[in-house]
């Protein structure tokens, strides 16, 4: 399997997240990617190509042309205020509060974020666009007709809103793959979210749509990260009805349960007839995730990727969450081996 990578993700290097009430060190951080690539080089997956620049205009299909505007600017902006450190939110546009748009930076960062664990940092928009042209470059390679394509995406993207950054997310990268598969003859196309957490962003982005397929599968909101949204009862509206599926599963919940979850989304992906898949790959749902509560063990990735592989479809994969650092190169590779049948 061809995978796309920049080095460009070092650039988001954030010092450190609120959680649980202490500022910790990020736990998205660049040895994440560096560790992946290095199972990708080890196990020979295929071979490793750089992305291509593709400009602000596959971005603007998805996200708020302010928001992309406020990530472009708003280190040089926070910077101008003599600070030198990462920006980090500290309140939101809570209810009854003013709805109009700051034009401070910091009334902006607020506005524009949904958490206060995602730094904006001095390379965080050359790090989040990278990680954009590496998915919009696999997608390129889908529609040139290869069969699946790893897009090494970090920052991740799924988090990431229309118009909102958070849960260390800034651009959609699988978002806007899909809709550059779209925009390029894919008549129909899922994006199924593997990560431990729900993809709001990109449920954000294709709710009220019935061309993009979403699917989730993730702790339930009720007692994990985001919260606010990733109910079994959010099905999307408007002409976008029925096209939106949560699987909220209790935190602790066993290997067979998710399998579970995965198959009845599966089905789903095979009814709606998509023309190709996006993967959001996160493996925090691995035993070992420092922040996550699922169960999955290595080999199980190989068994997720077999299962993925069933459709039969054209797929690009992009890399999600995954914050056990040590083993998330042999659990990513896992899911792409047991794909291509080589376990
Ligand atoms: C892409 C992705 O996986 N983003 C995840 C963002 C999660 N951020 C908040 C996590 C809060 C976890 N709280 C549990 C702490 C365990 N001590
Ligand atoms: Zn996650």
């Amino acid at each position: 399997m061809l995978t796309v990578y920049s080095d460009s993700h070092r650039l988001q290097h954030g010092q450190a997240e609120l959680i649980d009430g202490t500022l910790k060190p990020c736990f998205e951080t660049p040895s994440r990617a560096d560790m992946v690539l290095a199972a990708v080089r080890d196990r020979e997956l295929g071979d490793v190509i750089h992305p291509r620049r593709h400009g602000l205009d596959p971005i603007l299909r998805v996200h708020d042309a302010g928001y992309v505007r406020f990530l472009e600017t708003a280190w040089r902006r926070w910077t101008e205020m003599g600070r030198d450190y990462d920006a980090l939110p500290k309140m939101w546009q809570v209810r009854r509060l003013r709805e109009a748009i700051p034009e401070h930076v910091e009334g902006q960062l607020c506005y524009y974020s949904m958490d206060c664990g995602t730094p904006v940092t001095s390379g965080t928009w050359q790090a989040a666009s990278a990680a954009a042209d590496t998915a919009l470059t696999g997608a390129d390679r889908l529609i040139g007709g290869e069969r699946a394509v790893f897009a090494l995406t970090r920052p991740p993207g799924h988090h990431a809103a229309f118009d909102y950054c958070g849960g260390y997310c800034f651009l959609n990268n699988a978002a806007i793959a899909a809709q550059a598969l779209r925009d390029h003859g894919m008549r129909k196309v899922a994006v199924l979210d593997v990560d431990y957490h729900h993809g709001n962003g990109t449920q954000d982005i294709f709710y009220r749509r019935a061309d993009v397929l979403f699917l989730s599968i993730h702790g339930d909101p009720r007692t994990e990260y985001p919260f606010f949204l990733g109910f079994a009862d959010e099905k999307g509206e408007g002409e976008g009805l029925g096209y939106n599926f949560n699987f909220p599963l209790a935190a602790g919940s066993c290997v067979s349960t998710w399998f579970v979850a995965l198959d009845c989304a599966l089905e789903q992906i095979a009814r709606f007839g998509a023309e190709a898949l996006v993967v959001s790959l996160g493996v925090d749902t691995f035993q070992g995730d420092p922040i996550s509560r699922f169960q999955l063990d290595s080999p199980d990735f190989v068994t997720l990727g077999a299962r993925l592989a069933g459709l039969k479809l054209p797929t690009l994969f992009c890399l999600e969450g995954g914050y056990a650092v040590e083993p998330i190169g042999t659990n990513v590779v896992n899911v792409l081996a047991g794909f291509e049948a080589r376990g």
